[in-house]
């Protein structure tokens, strides 16, 4: 299988419960290595541009201005299927159908307030880790 890198976001609810390092022996855990990390503040104009596809969406501002409400941390991870890897150990949107054990299912407050983000697809993760990391910044 391929090795693949994707985007990771510990969103502003869960770094506001102090469980980033929980989060992050998870993906340990689960044989993903974090290779870029970052600590950051979204402004407005980054978490819209971010989250640009889903601008049409009756959820949109209330996701940015979650998004924006405190320090996010921004991660690339690596490992064979990452991509899907990572995804499944997050648990789907809706924290109601996720599986036990997944980080939504521990870690979520709601359908926003989700706790993690990760990219949905290869090309994803490419434009989002390019959003965040500059290529000096990821080390391999
Ligand atoms: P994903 O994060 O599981 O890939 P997306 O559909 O890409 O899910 O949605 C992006 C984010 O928007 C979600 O993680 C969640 O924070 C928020 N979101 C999605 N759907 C809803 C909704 O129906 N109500 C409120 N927030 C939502």
């Amino acid at each position: 299988m391929a090795i693949e890198q994707t985007l990771s976001i510990i969103k502003p609810d869960a770094v506001k419960k102090q469980i980033i390092g929980e989060i992050q022996t998870r993906i340990h855990q689960a044989k993903l290595d974090i290779i870029a990390i970052k600590m950051v503040k979204l402004t407005k104009e980054q978490a819209e541009g971010f989250y640009a596809e889903h601008q049409d969406k009756p959820f949109f501002a209330n996701l940015v201005n979650f998004m924006m409400s405190g320090p996010i941390v921004v991660q690339v991870l690596q490992g064979e299927n990452g991509v899907e890897r990572y995804r499944q150990l997050m648990g789907p949107t809706d924290l109601s159908k996720a599986a036990a054990g997944t980080l939504r299912a521990d870690f979520a407050n709601s359908m926003r307030e989700n706790a993690v983000h990760g990219s949905d697809s290869l090309a994803s993760a490419e434009r989002e880790i390019a959003y965040f990391f500059v290529d000096s910044e990821i080390f391999q």
